[in-house]
């Protein structure tokens, strides 16, 4: 390891010293993020996890702090937030809506439509950190005089994060000993593991610790014959209800060690005096993760030390991890003109970013939100939260909830396109299981004639579907509508008609709960839903002063349901079912208001054209349709995307971290490269004010992305806008090098994969494409749009070429059909 890095370091070294472009490999600088000194706070530290557990270490050289996370460990419960008073009030709420009276509505809101409290209020929950391991190491004493030995300098520190096989390594020589430690959350074996070595024998000495700041109680189980003994950590969750116990979880930790002498009490923990080489073993598991909301029994126990056992009888599985890693992380690559720049450090390399250009940066961040997503959730898991997997205290912002007005889905975004599509199933499972819950709210809170199921802007393990408690922000009823756009993209990608058949009832009882609710407004008789908002953004009515935020019909909501609709429609058509159901939406969506223009230019938010309270909000909700919707685009609706782009200028460059990642993502389907590679640069400012240590918007020294506070969908986000600057393809087509910024002329990606059911491969050179490789991974006729530039293409399928002119390509390809294009 050791050796590898100095190699590393040299090629460095020369490269600065000779000035020129690196000969640097893009293999090393794309894949890992590095340091030269240990982490000083959270937000620097290198997140590892294995889609359920998760552990971010500092890499201390005294004092190795872990924080240790599991994706089901929530507090709360199930409960019944179900408020009739709601049903009763909406008709008045209604009517104020018609007469214009939003802050009337707004207020009897206040009072009625709100999600009733359960007894004591807590049981919404929130996600929360699993532990803290603590490692504290003592080394040895070269000389007796402890005041020099104390002093002994540390040199050739190092910390990396390998993205291609998720193992995090620590490096450092101190008194002439090296010491290496390797960390990773093993993908099969399901089980977290340091292992950690000295270049000495007798050199490895440490104390490693399990705590918690609340509800943990450590104690040890002893070891039976050889076995060695156990560290446990344990403890229950508040449930919010008062009498009913919350979820439990267990932490079990066990050394293996070479050499050395091992003691294990639950006072001082686990402990090794003078060893050479040993690994920490840690499994963990929680009873949702074990037997979901039923918390009787110990089975969560039992599963926890089975995993426990499995993998300490045999702990060389870094191999067989990184191969199971490299299942997913392999499938897609990016190359990205390179920079000297790119050999710095991470937290250089971001800081060095504000001045100048360095292309390759994106191309890291693009394999760390993939990275990031593998190691978030896997099938059978939890969807990535708002902290995705990662949190460092009990209570984690806003609840470490998941928010359906934006971030839940934009954490999705990347997915399909870097061809991770087996992990959708998270977020399809947690779909399917709200629909009772949400089948629930429509009718205590819609009336006994609502039908379908609804889910409001948040929801939790425990499928919470009610309205957020203050309806300036929490009365947004589209984000059931808009994770059913989720289920159609995996559908789109995939062409798998089975999913299909099995998302169908979840896409028609979305769409039903707004076709029995949704309302005709006065003025044109458009039909739309009401009450709702535009999410989290407020307008002016007329001279009142005060901000209001409840409304009708506005344009996300209008765009979202104009999706679903047509969406439930051609599923009826495919699965040969339901056709009056679908003939009867038709004739609602022509009763939908259409897509309004402002008077200033900008498309309009609201029904109507309201004056906003926040000319620069984060939310750009009423672009939806532009992305990550399929409504506006350049080239079939210009005169509205022309109003997209006023609306984005009004809008700025700015907002918080997701918000930023979004606009790379407009701009990207807006066709501009270089507004959206601005406003990368913008998301990818250094969060962490040098002065005064302050957050801000951009990211952290780990390249997470900062709301403030760290938030991962603007990761996520901006990984798609990277592939969105790539690869396009709606309407039809399949897009290349839609929107390529200048200072990215030269590059290739393998692997992207297009909606249809196509695998992409693409070279290009000077700003142009030169060769693509497409493979169909269904059989199918493909539409390919002739690249910006290119005036010739000649297509090779199955060793028969055709030449094609013109501003299209019709390929029709067998299944795994392969063509070869190159272009002129
Ligand atoms: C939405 C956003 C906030 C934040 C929160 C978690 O409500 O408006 O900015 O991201 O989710």
């Amino acid at each position: 390891m050791k050796t590898l890095f100095a190699f590393f370091l040299l090629l460095v070294t020369c490269n600065s010293v000779m000035g020129t472009i690196p000969a640097i490999p893009a293999d090393v600088y794309n894949h890992q993020l590095y340091y030269t000194a240990p982490a000083t706070i959270w937000e620097e530290t290198l997140p590892l996890g294995n889609g359920r557990l998760g552990m971010m270490p500092d890499g201390g050289v005294d004092r190795e702090h872990i924080v240790l996370n599991e994706i089901s460990l929530w507090s709360g419960m199930e409960a019944d937030y179900g408020n009739p008073d709601a049903s009763r009030s909406l008709p008045a709420i209604q009517q104020l809506l018609f007469e214009g009276k939003n802050k009337e509505a707004q207020e009897l809101m206040y009072s009625s439509f709100v999600p009733k409290k359960p007894e004591s209020g807590g049981t919404y929950g929130n996600y929360q950190m699993l532990a803290d391991l603590n490692i504290d190491f003592s080394f040895p004493h070269r000389r007796k005089t402890t005041s020099e030995n104390d002093a002994a300098p540390v040199t050739d520190y190092r910390r990396w994060l390998d993205l291609r096989d998720a193992v995090a390594y620590t490096s450092f020589t101190k008194e002439g000993i090296d010491y290496q430690r390797e960390y990773f959350t093993s993908r099969d074996k399901d089980v977290m593991i340091i292992h950690l070595t000295a270049s000495r024998r007798r050199a490895l000495s440490f104390s490693a610790q399990l705590s918690r700041p609340k509800q943990g109680v450590v104690s040890m189980l002893p070891g039976i014959g050889k076995e060695e003994g156990t560290l446990l950590l344990e403890g229950t969750l508040d449930s919010g209800k008062p009498g009913r116990e919350g979820m439990k979880y267990r932490v079990a930790m066990r050394l293996i060690s070479k050499g050395g002498k091992q003691n294990i009490s639950a006072e001082r923990g686990i402990t090794l005096t003078q060893g050479r080489e040993a690994w920490l073993v840690l499994s963990a598991t929680t009873s949702y993760a074990a037997s979901g909301t039923d918390f009787s029994g110990n089975r969560y126990k039992e599963v926890c030390d089975s995993l426990l056992n499995a993998a300490t009888q045999h702990v060389q599985i870094k191999e067989s991890h990184i191969a199971s890693h490299r299942t997913f992380y392999d499938r897609v690559s990016l190359t990205l003109p390179s920079t000297e720049d790119d050999v710095l450090p991470t937290n250089e390399r971001i800081t060095r970013f504000t001045e100048r250009e360095s292309p390759a940066l994106a191309a890291l961040y693009y394999n760390y939100g993939r990275y990031l997503f593998i190691s978030s959730t896997r099938p059978g898991s939890l969807p990535p939260n708002l902290q995705g997997l990662w949190a460092n205290g009990v209570e984690t912002p806003w609840n470490g909830d998941y928010h359906t007005n934006i971030n839940i889905q934009m954490n999705h975004w990347p997915l399909e396109q870097a061809g991770l599509s087996e992990l959708y199933q998270p977020l399809t499972a947690l779909i399917e299981r709200l629909i009772p819950s949400g089948e629930e709210t429509a009718r205590t809170f819609y009336g006994t004639h609502a039908q379908g199921w609804v889910l409001h802007m948040m929801t939790n393990i425990w499928n919470y579907t009610a309205p957020g408690e203050h309806p300036s922000w929490g009365a947004t009823n589209t984000g059931g509508a808009w994770l059913c756009a989720h289920l159609w993209e995996h559908y789109q990608y995939t062409q798998d008609i089975e999913f299909l058949k099995r998302i169908y009832p979840v896409l028609k009882g979305a769409s039903e709960f707004f076709y029995s609710t949704m309302v005709r407004e006065p003025k044109h008789g458009w039909l739309v839903t009401a009450p709702t908002s535009s999410p989290e953004n407020a307008f002016f009515v007329g001279n009142d002063p005060t901000p209001v935020s409840v409304c009708m019909g506005p344009t996300m909501d209008v765009q979202l349901l104009t999706e679903l609709y047509t969406n439930v429609i051609e599923a009826t058509s495919i699965l040969e079912c339901d056709a009056d159901y679908a003939a009867k939406l038709r004739e609602a969506l022509d009763k939908f208001p259409p897509m309004q223009i402002s008077k200033g230019g900008y498309l309009q938010e609201w029904l109507e054209d309201y004056k906003e309270q926040d000319v620069h909000h984060r939310h750009v909700s009423h672009l939806y349709g532009l992305h990550p919707g399929n409504l506006i685009s350049p080239d079939a609706t210009p005169e509205l995307a022309n109003a997209c782009r006023e609306t984005l200028n009004r809008r700025g460059d700015g907002g918080t971290g997701w918000s930023r990642a979004w606009k790379v993502n407009f701009w990207a389907r807006l066709g501009d490269g270089d507004r959206a590679w601005t406003l990368f640069k913008s998301l990818l400012y250094p969060a962490v004010d040098p002065q005064t240590k302050r957050y801000g918007s951009g990211t952290f020294p780990n390249l997470f992305c900062s709301h403030p506070p760290f938030q991962i969908d603007g990761n996520y986000g901006g990984t798609a806008g990277i592939g969105e600057m790539l690869l396009q393809s709606h309407e039809g087509f399949i897009h290349l090098l839609p929107a390529l910024p200048k200072s990215w002329h030269t590059g290739n990606f393998h692997g992207m994969k297009a909606r249809g059911g196509i695998s992409v491969d693409l070279e290009w050179k000077d700003g142009k494409a030169v060769k693509a490789i497409l493979t169909a991974t269904i059989p199918g006729i493909f539409h390919v749009k002739m690249p910006e530039g290119v005036i010739r293409a000649k297509a090779i399928i199955d060793g028969q070429s055709n030449n094609y002119t013109g501003k299209t390509i019709s390929l029709s390809l067998p299944e795994k059909g392969e063509c070869v294009l190159s272009f002129e």
